[in-house]
């Protein structure tokens, strides 16, 4: 077609007419009322919150899309290379808030609003959560994207949009878990683009045919066919134009049905592949720490890695550059081991589409990789059956074997295989057994993480103590093989955009006055807060951070009376366990705790109980079957505690239903201290201790995760701390194992809790057994070895919490000291010491 002009027609009609909603109250007023009519067809008089919601969400979206689009065009043009998180998990919560802050439109959107007769907080009310995530994970990804874009990285997010994210919880009552679906898309959407035009052909199935004698190319053929189109979400840098993306896969029939059977009569035959395609990004997997092995959930690791792929190789083509260039402009960010079919599908690419040699497509794949690992709990290690794999990705499982067993001396290609093991340990045949990628045994399984590790270029944990572990236990074997420096730690971070300036405004507005610098400037160098701590012993000032701490809990209070009718004394301390619930996490010895403190406030007389500091106990989170117990006990235990006239001033509890993001915004706040109490060395960061802390918070808490890094920055004096440590906890475990004590004798207070348990305190005993047992036989998670010292870390808490003046000097000191926790450290951590990425920000140059 020749040279074409760009662009068509008159450029300065273009250009005057490219631009966002203008920062002024009429401008908005216009795009929003605009929307209603247009994008809506609703008016005036039938408006209600939820269309003026959308309106509203719709017009901001208008702004964010010309920052969008500039940064997409200023990223092509300046062709830097690039980072991906793949991630099947983006817990993301709202977006219109976030929004308005990042933009810094959101006073404007307020008054705009207001005239036209509607409460910008109402409408706030109105968005559903995107829930696309269960916990830690997928909320970390979340956070890593509001980091890139704020620190102008151009970095985009890959992953599945789901229809229904994850499950909404109800609590019946008897204290049930009872699940219902989330259909989030119900209201639409309006913070996604579908991108009908950028879509990709993944297959399943089918027949590999290798071309070639050894390693070499293969043809893959037959089988299904499904297709994944492109949902765009725009994701906002604070206080700069760069707006990166989050691209979002659905599956969608390569044909919508199949005419032949159509035309002969079998209509439901004819849409069967078509549900069968749209199956695979039609639910997220509730699954926590554990993997099941199913075959929906094979195909929608290897749908994503496939698009995604696809997608990023035809970005990096565009550039006109030679593909042994490609880990040069490219870094792709594994998140846990669920992506890590991208490894095997590079390989596939690069070898059977790009005709290259074996030795050399490895070389450019170990290049590209970066593998985060996210625990070191064995259940949550994934495996896929071989049988499975050979059955839906037979071109991988071939290439999974020719990785594990190629025999090639090249030197590079050589040492990652289990020769070049052998021939650095020799006749050590249990090491080989351990690092190889296939797991001998009925069936023979592939190691995920085996292979992220061997694919990768590094690797890291989350925490110190967490990388650390990594490396001297589940992955030992490959520190001793490639080197330690192949290894790495980033600790976890939070966005305080969201986990404080939008959480917590009143906080956000006080630091900004008494620090006297724009919020802009601390938000994105939250070392800034450390001139906090001078502060502290400034009288007024501890009064109205006081004060903005108590006027959360009565935010959470009244959120809590409208949503579920109960009143809260607001005059007690807030104590916050929210997360999901898992034996590990240890909720039993929170609740196990209270029941405590419920018979110990019984038996004192009416006078000593009324010295007692009164304590208000929340416990929220989402839980797979297996810990539905926990809940249960949880819900009866409120019950009856809530109902006692003699102790419910003092103590009582609360299980808040469906745990969310948008709940966790309202949470935490409020607290005055909240509960990390993982075994040691079973959380492996945790990063809702560090949302609390920088809202003044204080932590209860295991020597565990980034616990331990939180209290190196805030001081050990902040913190209380409890429970063995883990060098120990092997030792105790064994022990348990070896020479059992009843726990009458190893902790006669416990005993006499969970008696009351099984006797009947909070309804049938018998329900509660197979709960009590895990204490009473073996206990695992050592809640047993740990209670005496929990609860004398609850009795200092209550002590410190006398003292109020000291109180709020140490909720000052922690805020003031969680710099180091923001995800934009975290981030150019990643971008410096992995990905070698520079930032690239839009409009200054
Ligand atoms: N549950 C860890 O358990 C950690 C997050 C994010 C987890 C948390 O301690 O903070 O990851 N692990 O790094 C995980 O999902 C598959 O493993 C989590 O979210």
């Amino acid at each position: 077609s020749g040279k074409e002009k760009w662009p068509r027609g008159d450029e300065t009609v273009w250009k005057t007419n490219m631009r966002g909603v203008d920062a002024d109250v009429g401008d908005i007023t216009k795009s929003v009322v605009n929307h209603v009519q247009t994008s809506l067809a609703r008016q005036a008089y039938n408006l209600d919150n939820l269309g003026a919601y959308q309106a509203a969400a719709l017009s901001v979206r208008d702004n964010m899309l010309v920052n969008w689009n500039e940064t997409q065009l200023h990223y092509t043009r300046k062709a830097p290379k690039r980072a991906y998180y793949l991630s099947l998990e983006f817990l993301m919560g709202r977006t219109l808030d976030n929004a308005l802050l990042n933009l810094d439109l959101k006073s404007q959107y307020k008054d705009g609003i207001n005239q036209l007769g509607f409460s910008l907080e109402d409408l706030l009310e109105e968005e559903r959560d995107a829930a696309l995530g269960n916990g830690g994970l997928g909320r970390l990804a979340a956070c890593y994207l509001d980091s890139s874009a704020s620190q102008d990285l151009p970095v985009w997010g890959y992953g599945l949009r789901y229809k229904y994210g994850i499950f909404q919880q109800l609590i019946s009552p008897e204290g049930n878990q009872l699940e219902a679906p989330d259909p989030w898309l119900d209201n639409q959407n309006p913070w996604e683009l579908p991108r009908i035009d950028v879509n990709y052909e993944v297959r399943f199935y089918g027949q590999s045919e290798r071309l070639s004698e050894g390693h070499g190319r293969a043809l893959w053929t037959g089988g299904q066919e499904v297709l994944a189109v492109a949902y765009d979400v725009m994701i906002p840098g604070c206080n700069t134009r760069n707006t990166n993306n989050l691209r979002l896969w659905e599956s969608k029939p390569k044909r919508g049905f199949d005419l032949n059977s159509f035309n002969a009569g079998n209509y439901e035959g004819a849409v069967e592949s078509s549900n069968s395609a749209a199956a695979i990004t039609s639910v997220l997997y509730p699954n926590d720490h554990t993997t099941f092995g199913k075959e929906l959930r094979l195909k929608q690791q290897y749908f994503w890695t496939a698009a995604s792929l696809a997608d990023i190789i035809r970005r990096f083509k565009n550039l006109g550059k030679s593909i042994n260039e490609f880990p040069d402009y490219v870094a792709i960010q594994l998140n846990d081991t669920h992506p890590t079919l991208a490894i095997p599908e590079l390989m596939r690419i690069l070898i059977d589409e790009e005709d290259l040699d074996w030795n050399f497509a490895w070389q450019i794949v170990t290049n590209v990789f970066f593998f985060t690992n996210h625990t070191v709990l064995p259940e949550a290690l994934e495996k896929w059956p071989v049988p499975l794999m050979e059955h839906i990705l037979p071109r991988h499982m071939q290439i999974i074997y020719d990785i594990k067993a190629v025999s090639n001396t090249n030197t590079f290609a050589a040492r990652i295989f289990l020769q070049a093991v052998e021939k650095k340990f020799p006749g050590d045949r249990e090491r080989l057994a351990r690092m190889s990628l296939i797991e001998e045994g009925f069936p023979k399984q592939v190691r995920m993480a085996n292979l992220a590790c061997i694919g990768s270029r590094r690797i890291n944990g989350v925490a110190e103590l967490h990388s650390k572990l990594v490396q001297t236990t589940i992955l030992k074997d490959f520190v001793e093989f490639f080197g330690v420096s192949k290894f790495g730690n980033v600790t976890n971070g939070i966005t305080p955009r969201r986990w404080l300036d939008q959480c917590n405004p009143e906080l956000s507005k006080l630091i900004s006055s008494t620090l006297k610098i724009d919020k802009s400037v601390w938000l994105k160098d939250l070392y800034k807060l450390k001139d906090l701590v001078k502060y502290a012993a400034d009288k007024g000032f501890r009064a109205e951070w006081a004060a903005i701490k108590q006027r959360n809990k009565e935010r959470l209070a009244h959120h809590i009376e409208t949503t579920l009718g109960f009143t809260v004394n607001t005059n007690a301390m807030f104590d916050v366990q929210i997360k999901r619930l898992h034996e590990y996490k240890r909720q039993t010895l929170n609740i196990l705790g209270v029941i405590h403190r419920y018979l110990e406030l019984k038996a004192l007389t009416p006078a000593l109980r009324k010295k007692v500091n009164p304590k208000v106990v929340f416990f929220a989170g989402k839980a797979a079957p297996a810990f539905f117990k926990t809940i249960r006990l949880i819900v009866n235990v409120a019950r009856v505690i809530n109902a006692d006239p003699e102790t419910k001033d003092y103590l009582s509890l609360y299980f808040l239903p469906d745990y969310s993001v948008s709940l966790a915004e309202v949470l935490i706040p409020a607290s005055d201290i909240s509960q990390h109490i993982s075994t040691a060395g079973t959380e492996a960061s945790g990063t809702s201790n560090m949302k609390f802390c920088l809202n003044g918070g204080l932590l209860v808490g295991t020597v565990d995760g980034a616990n331990i890094e939180i209290a190196e920055e805030v001081g050990e004096e902040n913190v209380f701390f409890f429970g063995h440590l883990t060098p120990a906890v092997e030792d105790l475990r064994y022990q348990h194992m070896y020479h059992p004590v009843p726990v009458d004798e190893a902790c006669p207070p416990l005993a006499n809790v969970l008696n009351q348990i099984s006797g009947g305190l909070f309804g049938d005993g018998g329900v509660y057994e197979p709960l009590v047992n895990t204490i009473r036989q073996g206990d695992y998670y050592l809640v047993t070895d740990d209670f005496d010292s929990y609860i004398r870390a609850l009795a200092m808490v209550d002590e410190a919490y006398l003292d109020r003046d000291e109180w709020v000097k140490k909720s000052i000191c922690t805020t003031a000291n969680m710099g180091k926790f923001s995800s934009d450290r975290a981030i150019m951590d990643y971008a410096q010491e992995y990905w070698n990425l520079e930032p690239i920000p839009v409009g200054k140059d």
